[in-house]
């Protein structure tokens, strides 16, 4: 790995975009490295994962517009073809994702941290899409994503324009759940993933699906969603011992994964 960087802890991981020369843009390279590592997460160890960017001046730059400025529409599908199904793979992996903003996370920054599930960020954050300023479109969800966690005439405003917001405008867009400064962004993150990790994997899982499969239908149907993965929990050693701890007035054994 030249650019990715991958450091387990305790039940949780970080996964670091390092490429300092291009302000963590990515590139192809970047993105297969990422797609190996997430391919290759243990997940019956880690319950939580933490993406962040190296250094205190960029979380992702963007996709690499040098790489990005050759390309020809074959090998440009190919290229979005890559970037979106690594995204979607993040997207959809079955434990939480935090991004930990450290500076800017424009275009496909701002959509690497869309795919995570919380986003905390630097004093020091900026985000936009900047695409429309370049001739192109979102490619990388930012034409989805971003509206349906900060709203339609917000995102559209943010996509049309090309502007960068700071990281206390994107805190009152409830894009972003908190605002740190730079040396606290780290261990905020860690704590967090601590936080979570330490909850019963299979129902923060669950609820993961829950949350996500019904925002896509209507309430009766994600009502529905929501029964099954509460069903799901039962019957598992977690379950058992984390009601039997309650009853018997203790602290729990640490959640097994099973
Ligand atoms: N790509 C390549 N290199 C980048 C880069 C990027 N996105 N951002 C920065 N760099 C490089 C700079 O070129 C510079 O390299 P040298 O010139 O020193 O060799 C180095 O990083 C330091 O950058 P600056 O000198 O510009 O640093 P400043 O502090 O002055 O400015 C900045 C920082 C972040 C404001 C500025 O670098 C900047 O505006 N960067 C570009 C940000 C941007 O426009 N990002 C969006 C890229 S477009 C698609 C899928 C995805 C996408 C599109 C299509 N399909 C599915 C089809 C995604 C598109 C994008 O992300």
């Amino acid at each position: 790995m030249d650019f990715v960087k991958y450091e387990t802890k305790e039940h949780y991981a970080i996964l670091t975009i390092d490429r300092p020369k291009a302000l963590n843009a990515l590139n192809s390279q970047v993105l297969e490295e990422i797609d190996t590592v997430i391919d290759a997460i243990d997940l019956m160890d880690i319950r939580c994962l933490i993406i962040t960017g190296a250094g205190n001046k960029s979380f992702v730059a963007g996709a690499d517009i040098a790489e990005m400025a050759n390309l020809t529409q074959r090998t440009g599908e190919q290229f979005g073809r890559k970037g979106s199904a690594v995204f979607r793979k993040i997207a959809r992996l079955p434990i939480p994702v935090i991004a930990a903003v450290n500076g800017y996370a424009l275009g496909g920054g701002c959509e690497l941290s869309l795919c995570c599930d919380i986003r905390i960020a630097s004093e020091n954050a900026r985000f936009g899409q900047p695409e429309v300023t370049l001739g192109i479109t979102p490619g990388f969800g930012g034409t989805q994503r971003l509206a349906r966690i900060i709203g339609t005439g917000k995102a559209k405003e943010m996509l049309y324009t090309g502007r960068t917001i700071d990281a206390h405008e994107a805190h009152r867009l409830l894009l972003v759940n908190n605002v740190y400064s730079s040396d606290e962004l780290m261990p905020a993150a860690e704590k967090l993933a601590a936080t979570i990790a330490a909850n019963a994997p299979i129902a923060v899982q669950n609820t993961k699906c829950a949350v996500n499969e019904g925002k896509q239908v209507d309430i009766d149907s994600a009502l529905t969603i929501e029964a099954h993965y509460f069903g799901n929990c039962f019957e598992t050693q977690d379950q058992m011992e984390g009601m039997k701890a309650f009853l018997e007035h203790r602290q729990h054994e640490d959640f097994t994964n099973n």
